[in-house]
């Protein structure tokens, strides 16, 4: 259980052996409205003309854009949902990496769907100042689309690693999604992806990412929550001093 939950459970216990019934049901309340919290990073891999990742026949990463001053491979903006007063960096000068996705087993066409699996991978995105924000190791995945088109297709990877940064803190455990929207596929001369021989093509994208997890709450939630109980505790004692100067 992670620490909040930790914190949670031995308060309610102490409210529970104080009788203290609505400070109890209140802590409940909040820790099933946190257990479900998301927080999401986009990655929008910035406005460059050339394509922002590419599978080589084996493996599926970010491009290199050129730009050597990031430690990324791709510059970008980021948006932040679900941290709280994290403001966005609009200005495309964070940094992004995907590395090392491997494509595993055959390319399955099903009706003009393409699916190839992956495994394994890694990403990184640092802030302008080059300092890491998050990194993360993927799990199984899959590359999926059409083969009839450059947009629709998608890279998807869940229950993978958040492995370091500063906002390593606001994910709860290992909770990690990935999500990578690819537009303008060109295998080849192809408009989308392509498979020859039950081996997917190579192929170059524009790309959107999406990195999510489920969040850990907010210190300003904590705070809520541990004046809510010293609230509901001064009344308590309050409601005891009146009984007291009633009986006198
Ligand atoms: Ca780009
Ligand atoms: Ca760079």
């Amino acid at each position: 259980m992670c620490q909040f939950g930790q914190i949670i459970i031995r308060t309610l216990k102490v409210c529970m052996r104080k009788k203290q019934f609505l400070c109890a049901l209140l802590l409940l309340f909040a820790f099933a409205g946190n257990a479900s919290a998301i927080a999401v990073i986009k990655v929008p891999l910035g406005t460059n003309a050339s394509g922002d990742v590419v599978f080589n026949g084996t493996t599926f990463s970010t491009l290199d854009d050129g730009i050597a001053g990031t430690l990324g491979n791709q510059n970008t903006r980021v948006l932040f949902l679900g941290f709280a007063g994290l403001p966005d960096i609009n200005t495309e000068d964070a940094s992004f990496t995907l590395s090392n996705v491997l494509a595993v087993g055959t390319a399955i066409t099903t009706i003009g769907v393409i699916a190839q699996e992956t495994i394994g991978g890694t990403f990184n995105l640092w802030a302008p100042d080059n300092t890491l924000l998050i990194s993360g190791s993927l799990t199984g995945g899959a590359i999926t689309g059409s083969n009839n088109g450059g947009s629709g297709s998608f890279f998807n990877t869940q229950l993978g690693l958040f492995t370091g940064g500063s906002l390593l803190s606001f994910f709860a455990g290992n909770t990690l999604d990935f999500s990578l929207a690819l537009n303008n596929i060109l295998s080849g001369n192809n408009f989308g992806l392509n498979v020859t021989n039950n081996t997917l093509d190579a192929f170059q994208a524009d790309g959107s990412a999406i990195i999510s997890g489920s969040a850990v709450p907010e210190p300003a939630t904590l705070l809520l929550l541990i004046s809510g109980i010293a609230a509901t505790r001064l009344k308590k004692r309050k409601t005891l001093q009146l009984s007291y100067d009633l009986v006198k």
